[in-house]
């Protein structure tokens, strides 16, 4: 039965993909190598810190620690000036629609991400009042594919995981949720996302009836925990 469903914002919620990816790619050219829009694929869902790690690797650079906690904060402040400007519009097609469908047939929903900015973009784009709980990556410790932002998300709820439904686009996060032993429906395309219950494009046209639909016919072909 589902109580919960548990959302990622990046990739699910909105696109922030293009606005970390000017970001990262100004740093980049400033440490005089190019940063393109494949390597910020390997950005989504990842933490601030490991995302410079990759970067940096990608660059073939080394700096010290305090170089490096520079560098991630100059890159956050440059990001910030494109989310403060975000608006509703920002919302992708359906989701709005689906956390109403949510809340009128009490099912509890949370936010579950990696980014420090989620209460900021929340605000932006007006949904910060659609979620019961908001864990994001000022409140954890484990980046993904540790399953804890899930399970703190669920913990705060008052659900079981084995309740929850986690919505992601990352495949760090889809293992996340496959670790919180939660159900997991991957946002994008199946052939990246093949350890989610089941993949959709997105939410426009997406119901609860569909994702009921859905997750009972994935029972019927159980695919392996992480
Ligand atoms: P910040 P999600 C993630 O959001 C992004 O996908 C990832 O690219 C970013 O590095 C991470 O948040 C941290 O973001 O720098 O704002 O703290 O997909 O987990 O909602
Ligand atoms: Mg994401």
């Amino acid at each position: 039965m589902i109580e919960a469903c548990i959302f990622d914002l990046d990739g699910v919620v909105v696109d922030t993909a293009k606005y970390h990816f000017i970001a990262w790619k100004a740093l980049a050219e400033e440490l005089g190598f190019v940063f393109t829009l494949e390597d910020n694929e390997r950005l989504k869902g990842v933490s601030r810190k490991q995302s410079l790690e990759i970067l940096l690797e990608i660059g073939k650079k080394q700096f010290s620690e305090t170089e490096k906690l520079a560098m991630a904060e100059k890159k956050n402040t440059l990001y910030v000036t494109y989310i403060e400007k975000m608006t509703p519009e920002e919302i992708l097609p359906g989701v709005e629609k689906f956390l109403q469908e949510l809340k009128s047939n009490e099912i509890k929903t949370a936010l579950g991400s990696a980014s420090k900015n989620a209460p900021m973009i929340l605000e932006r784009i007006g949904l910060t009042g659609f979620f019961d709980v908001i864990v994001d990556g000022n409140s954890i410790s484990e980046a993904k594919p540790n399953p804890e932002v899930f399970l703190k998300g669920a913990e705060k709820l008052g659900v079981q995981p084995e309740h929850c439904v986690v919505f992601e686009d990352a495949i760090a996060g889809v293992e996340a949720a496959r670790n919180a032993k939660m159900y997991c429906v991957g946002i994008g395309q199946p052939e990246n996302l093949g350890l989610a219950d089941f993949v959709i494009p997105g939410f426009d046209g997406f119901t609860l009836e569909k994702l009921k639909k859905e997750l009972t016919a994935s029972f019927r072909f159980p695919k392996g925990k992480v």
